[in-house]
Parts: C-alpha cells; structure tokens; sequence
C-alpha cells in the first residue's frame, strides 16, 4: 500500500470511530453504562499523530505516540459536553486536550490543538485529572494535579515525586491563566473547587496526603475555605468523608468532580480504593451533603456506585474506574464521565432523581458482616410480604 492509500483507509477509519453511534447497553437502574467507550487514544486526531507530508514520513509512521485518554473534566459549554481530558502520550506524560460532542454520548472530538498551560513555580514534569468548576464568580476554574520529582529524593531514587494543586482559570477553555498552586501543610491531589462561595468564601474539597501515593495519616476527603483564589491558602481543613477499615475506600479516597446541587443536597461522587492480592482497586462511590452546609454528610450508601466491567477491568493500571466529570442537564439527565483502567473514557447516564433516592434510600455501610445480613433480611422481609 502506497502512501496516499494508507492515508485515505486511515482517514476513513479514523472517522468511522468518531462518527460510531453509541448506545445504552446495560442498567441496574440507578444508571446505564453503555456499549463503547467515548474516547480513546485512536480518537486522538491524526494530525497529532501523524507526520501527513509524504517528503518527510514516506513510511506514513506515526510521529508522536498517544497512549491513553483518561480522567477528564466535564463542563456543559455552548450546548455542548465538553470534556478537558487527560491525554497521555507514549512518552508517559500527560496533557490536557478540550474534546466536545453534540449529544454527550458519542461523536466526541479533539479541538485542534491541546491546551497550552502556562507554568507556575518549577515548571510540572506532568499534570493530570482536571476538575472544572464555572464559579459564581465568573469564572471557569480547573484544578489538577502537578507532579515534580521529589527534591528530597535519595540518589538513584527516580520514582519519588511531589503532589501539588495546580490552579488555573478560564472564560473560553482556549486560554488559561495560570494562578499559584495551592499552599498546603500536606501534599494534595484531588483538590475540587466547590461552585459557590460559602461564608464569602472560596470553599475546597481537598485530599490530605503524606507522600506521593500514600494518603496515611489524611484520613479522606477533606474541606478548606480559602480567602482567594489568587493566592488559594489552607490554613484549616477538616475531614468530612473519611475513611473505614474493611471497606472501597480503606486505603485512599478522593473527591471527584464539584458536586451537583439538588433540592435534597449536594450529590457526590467520588473515587474509593482498597489493597488486594492484584495490587490497588479503585472504584467509585456516592455520598450527599447538606444544602445550607455542603461539608455536612447525610446520607452515603454503602460500597460502590459503579466498578469496573468486563474490558474496563483491563488497561495501563488494571481494575480501575475513576471519574473527576460530570455533566447534570437542566432537564435533571446526568451524564457521568469515567475512565476505566487509567486507559480510556467512558460514559454512564442518569439522573438526579435516581441519584438522590439512591443515596438516600441505600441502606449505609454497617462496618461489620451482621448489619450487612440485617439490612438483607429487612429487604427480604419486606419483599416476601408482598
Ligand atoms: O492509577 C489510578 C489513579 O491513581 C491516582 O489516584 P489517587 O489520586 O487517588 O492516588 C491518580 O494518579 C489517578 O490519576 C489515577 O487514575
């Protein structure tokens, strides 16, 4: 095959994948996942990938190797779903890129070039998993990890890094202006801005850590108010969703996107983690907050909301589902972004109503196997009454 007739299968393939229709497949009715993933690195533009100029790539190669489309952003812009999604080339490192589709489930494509964030401090070896918050402010904020190597590093020690918050703003997703990252006592990743100001002020879900994987001592999701977002400082954080023993979120736990207001309270969602034999699993559960104290929890049912599923167990870091997107509709459709297996995106809808009676009607974690059978035989009872 010549040059210009591998270009044109290319082209045809390429557009095949992006034009494919998806469709719902599979529902336990709190959600539905459906039957493709909305992204992944083959969606990556062409020209991104390709040198087109057949003087300076005869063998039509690829150019720049882009590995992975993973933990995105999600904001409803221009009625449009727009996603800011990690991209990872093969090179390992991450960037952020805008792609957007008409009706949130298929048809999502890449804006011709990714987003160019401007540095803070000690310029980033990567950056990662954006969460966008359209503040009351004006303003579109997105706030992602920074990760630099470790100063402090042992010689020979090429692995230990450092976890900051980095904060940028925005009025059009093109340009950014990049603030100072977060100031913290601790490590952070997963920093979430809320959508609203709370006393006046800026208000945080944070993610205490003591090193750079390892939570420790962080105890879970945390709550900070900053003063400004243009010097964003944690003098207070207190931890509202924290971890348990023997349970999704024993060993780690984050905030994922900003959550969503509803007449009940603010619904969460969030990424849980636990140690087995096959290494970490990452699943994703659900919690709700007080209206008039977004810091209060009321109500978290038990376990996970959504875990990995046949292919989605599968990837560059096995048996895991994170999610830092979501898009709630003003007719109350949700569209939940997750990634599976830190490889590609995904979508699963619902709405807020089945959101809400699913955390407040889920029975919570008992800690313990006999309130486990307790809550089965009350369900059991109830329903052979019938
Ligand atoms: O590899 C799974 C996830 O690991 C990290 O999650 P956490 O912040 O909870 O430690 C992040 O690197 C995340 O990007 C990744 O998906």
């Amino acid at each position: 095959m010549n040059f210009n007739e591998r270009l044109v299968e290319l082209t045809f393939n390429h557009e095949q994948l992006l034009a494919r229709p998806n469709e719902a497949v599979w529902g336990n009715g709190v959600y539905e996942r459906y039957k493709y993933p909305v992204l992944t690195a083959d969606h990556a533009p062409l020209f991104w990938r390709y040198d087109l100029n057949e003087a300076t790539n005869p063998y039509l190669m690829e150019r720049f190797g882009v590995h992975a489309t993973l933990n995105s952003g999600a904001i409803k812009w221009k009625g449009k779903y727009v996603l800011v999604v990690r991209v990872e080339g093969a090179d390992r490192k991450s960037f952020f890129a805008v792609a957007d589709s008409p009706n949130g489930v298929d048809n999502f494509r890449f804006w011709d070039r990714p987003i160019t964030m401007p540095e803070w401090g000690e310029p980033a070896t990567n950056v990662y998993d954006m969460r966008l918050t359209a503040h009351e402010d004006g303003w579109i904020y997105g706030i992602f990890c920074v990760e630099r190597k470790d100063p402090d590093a042992a010689p020979g020690d090429l692995s230990s890094a450092v976890a900051a918050a980095g904060i940028a703003r925005t009025k059009d997703l093109v340009n950014w202006e990049r603030l100072p990252d977060l100031q913290s006592r601790s490590q952070q990743r997963n920093v979430v801005l809320h959508p609203e100001f709370v006393d006046g002020k800026y208000a945080l879900y944070t993610r205490p850590q003591d090193g750079f994987i390892d939570a420790g001592s962080g105890g879970g999701i945390g709550w900070a108010l900053v003063d400004s977002m243009e010097h964003a400082v944690v003098e207070e954080e207190k931890i509202i969703n924290l971890r348990h023993y023997h349970t999704i979120k024993e060993v780690k736990n984050g905030e994922g996107p900003h959550p969503i207001k509803t007449p009940q309270g603010w619904l969460h969602l969030a990424h849980g983690v636990r140690g087995c034999a096959s290494g970490l699993r990452y699943v994703l559960y659900m919690y709700m907050t007080a209206l008039d104290d977004p810091a209060r929890v009321i109500a978290e049912p038990a376990g996970f909301f959504m875990a990995p599923e046949g292919e989605e167990y599968i990837g560059d870091v096995m048996n895991v589902l994170f999610a830092n997107g979501w898009i709630a509709d003003e007719d109350g459709k949700v569209f939940i972004y997750y990634a599976s297996s830190d490889t590609r995106m995904h979508v699963a809808t619902s709405t807020v109503d089945r959101l809400v009676d699913y955390c407040l009607h889920t029975a919570p974690d008992g800690l313990r196997t006999g309130l486990s059978v307790e809550t089965l035989n009350r369900l059991i009872d109830r329903n052979l009454k019938k």
